[in-house]
């Protein structure tokens, strides 16, 4: 028997459209992502249009313009899309390019590749049109410059603050195609050259249009070790609801990290079906949910240390 999909008879009845995304800011990004999905649009646009918003706010402090720089005072930027036929296109130590997300999906449709890093990514991005931009707010400026005023030596970052904002995305369209988007500036003050897992397929995307989708947040190394979107997808395709396959996940990164009580990492997921979960190891964590049933709120997953 194929392990494709579960069982005919304990299928819900359909919730589509739907997107979800992490962190508050997924609301703004959600509504953009939703006008998309509403008018029939397939979620490949819903989710490059939907953390395009977070990309391009000052205000959101992990994610393009306005993210926090590493600890050299650059803004680099990670992000990957991929879609309901399984392309993928994917971005990392980029800088000067306010939404990296559109640069990943460039990749995807116009080169035979999958990632492009660094000075190359950034020479693609111009070679397509993109504009050259100082992305480094007077406010994260100031930021580092208080940071590195503390602690020059210190990386660890706190959990839920200096780390958080990634925007992960997913959502599944009127046709049932689904597609995913994930964007960061990674951790605040990390090092020079540093990629998380945002812009790893299977590691803070991934989407495979028989089961899932699923995205990551939280500490990038962490949630590498344990491939965690793409981990997230497969128990899914066991069988596990979205909430249940996240929480299973979850446990694997614990299992695969030593330091799990010192670090955040969140997982969101959508099934095919348009039904819906979260975990993450710490409280503090939460995901915004838009669908045709309930509109656009934010949701808090359980969490594996208790609040
Ligand atoms: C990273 N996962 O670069 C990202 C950071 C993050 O919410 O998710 N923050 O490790």
């Amino acid at each position: 028997m194929s392990a494709q999909q579960p069982p005919r008879q304990n299928r819900p009845p359909l919730n589509r459209p739907l997107v979800i995304s992490t962190w508050k800011h997924g609301l703004a990004a959600n509504d953009a992502a939703w006008k998309v999905l509403s008018g029939g649009g397939r979620a490949l646009d819903a989710v490059e249009q939907g953390v395009r918003v977070s990309e391009s706010d000052p205000q959101v402090s992990s994610v393009g313009y306005g993210g926090l720089p590493d600890r050299d005072g650059d803004v680099t930027l990670d992000a990957c899309i991929m879609d309901e036929r399984g392309d993928c296109g994917s971005v990392a130590f980029l800088q000067h390019i306010k939404n990296p997300i559109s640069v990943a999906r460039r990749v995807m449709e116009k080169t035979p590749h999958v990632m492009l890093v660094g000075e190359g990514a950034y020479e693609f991005a111009i070679e397509q049109g993109f504009t050259k931009e100082d992305l480094l707010t007077d406010k994260a400026k100031a930021a580092w410059k208080k940071w590195r005023e503390k602690n020059e030596k210190q990386l660890k970052p706190e959990i839920n603050i200096e780390n958080h904002d990634t925007i992960g995305l997913v959502a599944v369209d009127k046709k049932g195609n689904l597609s995913g988007a994930c964007t960061t500036s990674g951790l605040a003050w990390k090092r020079h050259g540093r990629v998380g897992d945002s812009p790893i397929i299977g590691a803070g995307l991934y989407v495979d249009n028989a089961v899932g989708a699923a995205a990551a947040t939280g500490m990038g190394e962490a949630v590498i070790r344990a491939v965690g979107s793409f981990l997230v997808v497969e128990l899914m395709r066991q069988g596990n609801s979205p909430d249940d396959a996240c929480r299973l996940a979850t446990e694997r990164v614990i299992e695969k990290n030593r330091n799990w009580r010192e670090l955040q990492v969140g997982f969101i997921a959508i099934d095919k079906q348009g039904r819906f979960g979260g975990y993450c190891i710490q409280p503090g964590f939460d995901y915004a949910v838009y669908d045709g049933q309930d509109g656009n709120r934010m949701l808090t997953p359980d969490s594996k240390v208790a609040k």
